[in-house]
């Protein structure tokens, strides 16, 4: 039997991406090693999200990266997944940023901003001058969007008032405009709302046991007045809310295997350093069975992304295809990081070792973007031709 000697890859996996593939995903590798890991520890403990490394993120084109034009970096989609997947070796928190502002907030004005929309925002948010979020979810309309209180109001000149809450939203503290999804008279419409405008307040939601190094907020909206432009002209429906959550759904299913790779490398480590009854831990038969169980997963979770992305660099993706890759990987990498966290024993529970902060963040990331459950009534009703939804 040949080996790569890579025990995380097992299959040589990496035979299946280019050399320029290769190339970036060690860019971002290296960004994640130098900027992240050393300071990680710090800002989950104090629930801190490195606002200073945005600027940084855009120099390196990690913003709106597989989007074209408007000064956005138009990378593949499989670049733009071993991306999310490096950013989630370091914390998913960061991931989360880059989703947020690249695949939802980016996403939803270069799908259907109009072209003085998309040339007022999209270079800056590249760069990372301009953040945004995005305000789907409601204090009670999680995973069923389309009960949202949040309405639109058009007034007889053509200016819009919003009124409403939203919660979960990443980044909105901190974020220069929101994307605000909210019910008119001619259905869900979206909004690009400017978060200094009046009657616009975002909370973060704290104290949290997961994602600690990222923001989580509530959002309220009173009476918020926006002008006719501020509409999202070719968005109608929630079909468009649901095709950004595509690209984020997308995104995370490569982002769960780094946290998920990060954290069989730690246990892997730690196995064949920590000695005891008289020999390393990686010694015993069950430590083995944890870990080949562990790199089996990984393997497995790899090929379902690297196969959904080359679908969607051909532009044949079905969104249906998402939800395994988001169903199966972040089920799969949270009991990876779970498992880790065992083979680390008492010491798996201090911040000096990943898994544990890795699980906890899992926590977040099989519950937004689609639940465990909506995802698996996404797949039995494309298996069966039935919805269980209701
Ligand atoms: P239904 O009401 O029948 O469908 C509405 C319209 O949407 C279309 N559609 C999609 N289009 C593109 N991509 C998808 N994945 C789509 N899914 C549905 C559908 O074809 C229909 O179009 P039309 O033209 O016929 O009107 O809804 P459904 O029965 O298909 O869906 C039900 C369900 C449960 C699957 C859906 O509601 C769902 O996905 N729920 C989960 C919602 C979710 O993921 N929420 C998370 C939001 S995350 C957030 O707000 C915070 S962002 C993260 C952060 O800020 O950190």
């Amino acid at each position: 039997m040949t080996t790569t000697g890579n025990p995380s890859d097992l299959l040589d996996l990496d035979g299946l991406f280019s050399d320029s593939e290769r190339e970036f995903r060690d860019t971002v590798r290296d960004f994640v090693d130098a900027r992240i890991r050393p300071n990680i520890a710090e800002w989950y403990e104090n629930a801190v999200f490195p606002v200073d490394l945005v600027p940084e993120m855009g120099e390196l084109g990690l913003l709106g990266m597989h989007l074209e034009g408007y000064g956005c970096p138009g990378r593949s989609a499989v670049e733009y997944g071993l991306a999310a997947l490096e950013l989630e070796a370091g914390d998913s928190g960061i991931r989360t940023f880059v989703s947020v502002q690249g695949s939802l907030a980016m996403s939803a004005i270069h799908k259907f901003g109009s072209e003085e929309q998309k040339t007022t925002y999209l270079p800056g948010m590249a760069k990372g001058e301009i953040i945004g979020c995005f305000g789907l979810t409601e204090p009670t309309a999680g995973s069923d969007p389309s009960s949202m209180a949040t309405t639109a109001h058009r007034s007889a000149d053509g200016s819009w008032t919003l009124t409403g809450t939203k919660r979960w939203i990443g980044l909105a503290s901190i974020a220069d405009i929101a994307i605000i999804w909210a019910s008119t008279a001619e259905g869900i419409r979206g909004f690009i709302v400017p978060t200094d405008s009046a009657g616009f307040s975002a909370t973060p939601i704290e104290p949290k046991l997961s994602m600690r190094a990222s923001i989580q907020c509530d959002i309220t909206l009173d009476e918020v007045r926006l002008p006719a432009e501020a509409i999202l002209p070719d968005a109608a429906g929630l079909k468009g809310p649901f095709s950004c959550l595509n690209e984020a759904r997308y995104g995370i299913m490569w982002g769960a295997m780094g946290a998920a790779r990060d954290s069989f490398e730690v246990a892997l480590r730690y196995s064949q350093e920590r000695m005891q009854f008289d020999k390393p831990l990686a010694g015993y038969q069950l430590s083995q069975e944890k870990l080949v169980d562990m790199a089996l997963e990984i393997q497995k979770g790899i090929l379902i992304a690297e196969r959904t992305g080359r679908l969607k660099d051909a532009g044949t993706l079905d969104p249906v295809q998402i939800s395994v890759g988001k169903l199966n990987n972040c089920r799969e990498a949270i009991a990876i990081c779970r498992e880790a966290r065992t083979m680390l024993g008492g010491n798996g529970i201090t911040l000096e070792h990943s898994p544990l902060r890795h699980a906890n963040n899992l926590e977040s990331v099989r519950t937004y973007e689609g639940t465990d459950e909506v995802h698996t009534l996404i797949l039995g009703r494309h298996i069966t031709g039935e919805q269980a939804f209701r």
